[in-house]
């Protein structure tokens, strides 16, 4: 099957936290794809990869990225594919910067925008959006929702005992 999702970030420097939305789409059998697309220092590398993701195939962009963290957004105004923002918390600033550069878009260009660090549930965010559309994806993750709830009640249960 041909990738569903494009899990791209800013630098490579970011795989470090964008890895984690892999690993959630590996959870359920997600094909992806990976790719380093800088707002700033590949900037027309990143608006062709925006313009062709939709003909491609992709269904939904996952975009990373930290300080000026442009990148989402700008991907976000060259496709019609919902794209889910990642900031990345750098040395700096605990991720604020990169939070607020990816949040405060204008209005008619929307970015989800997930917390800081947030890869997995970008990750997860973006299988919900494939599963609005796929039966047995979104069994499995009701199936995914029930060992979450189960998790914590093992836990309540142990703590009282
Ligand atoms: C951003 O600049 C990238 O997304 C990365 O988070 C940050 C730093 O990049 P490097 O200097 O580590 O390549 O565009």
């Amino acid at each position: 099957m041909s990738p569903q999702v494009g899990v791209i970030m800013g630098s490579d420097s970011d795989w470090p936290v964008l890895e984690a939305a892999g690993q959630a789409l590996d959870e359920f059998g997600v094909p992806y794809e990976v790719g380093v697309y800088s707002a700033h220092r590949t900037p027309q590398r990143m608006l062709d990869y925006a313009k062709t993701a939709a003909d491609r195939g992709l269904k939904v962009i996952i975009a990373g990225a930290g300080g000026a963290a442009h990148l989402p957004g700008m991907v976000a105004s060259a496709t019609v594919l919902p794209v889910i923002g990642v900031p990345v918390p750098l040395k700096y600033l605990d991720g604020l910067d990169s939070l607020l550069s990816i949040v405060q878009m204008p209005a008619g260009v929307p970015v989800a925008t997930v917390s800081v660090g947030g890869a997995r549930n970008a990750g997860l965010l973006a299988v919900r959006m494939l599963a609005a559309h796929d039966p047995a994806l979104r069994e499995r993750m009701a199936r995914f929702q029930a060992d979450l709830e189960k998790l914590v009640l093992d836990k309540d249960e142990a703590l009282r005992a």
